[in-house]
């Protein structure tokens, strides 16, 4: 069976969300990253960078997120959450997976590191400002592209609106201005979505290493 290692609420959020959208059985593992857990020898052996989302699925271990997605719509999506390969919406569904994790992400996780997650001797204040500004043009772009758009890439649902809804979501609780209703109402209709509400819903167990 699929196992998922992760924590909620973290970036694992959005691998279980791609495994309920493709209505796959699989277990949910958590480890308590705060805790140390994912510096533990098990944990690196799996994810030498000690970072959750891990998948595993029989043998294969695969870390980043991203990556994770596009093994998932592939192997298991017979169709779903990725455009048809070689089409211009298989472009684009890379250009926004990468923008999402690499530019929308970027300035709250900067943020997040320099407030918990880096060990307290190399956090640096101020850096305010330059987390706003950076988001701000990102999500400004994010916001001209889905003006008259369902989904962020064609007519279908896709890896990319879980990648993009997701940051939105973490972008919201650290207090970004989002001023776009039409922003708003998309991340709406991406959250309204059965598979997200099961999200919230599912029993977790916790890892165990031994
Ligand atoms: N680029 C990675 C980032 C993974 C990541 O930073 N995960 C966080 C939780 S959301 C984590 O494990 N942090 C622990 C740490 O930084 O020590 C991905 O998208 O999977």
């Amino acid at each position: 069976m699929i196992e998922l290692i992760g924590l909620n609420p973290t970036r694992s959020n959005r691998v279980q969300w791609i495994l309920e959208e493709l209505d796959l059985p699989y277990r949910f593992r958590q480890v308590n990253f705060k805790a140390g857990d994912t510096h533990s020898p098990a944990f690196l052996a799996l994810n030498p960078n000690g970072k959750i989302p891990v998948l595993r699925d029989g043998d294969l271990v695969i870390y980043e997120s991203a990556a994770i997605a596009n093994y998932l719509a592939e192997t298991y999506g017979d169709g779903r959450l990725m455009p048809a390969l070689g089409t211009p919406e298989r472009a684009h569904y890379h250009q926004w997976l990468i923008y999402a994790v690499s530019e929308l992400e970027q300035p709250l996780w900067t943020a997040a590191k320099h407030k918990f997650a880096l060990p307290e001797a190399l956090r640096v204040d101020g850096l305010k400002p330059a987390v706003k500004f950076e988001f701000d043009r990102a999500f400004n772009i994010l916001a001209d592209w889905l003006k008259g758009r369902e989904f962020m890439i064609g007519q279908n649902f896709s890896c990319v609106d879980v990648f993009i809804t997701h940051t939105l979501g973490w972008a919201q609780k650290a207090g970004m201005d989002m001023d776009a209703p039409h922003v708003a109402e998309y991340v709406g209709r991406m959250t309204a979505r059965p598979a997200f509400s099961r999200i919230a819903q599912k029993e977790s167990e916790p890892f165990n290493p031994a």
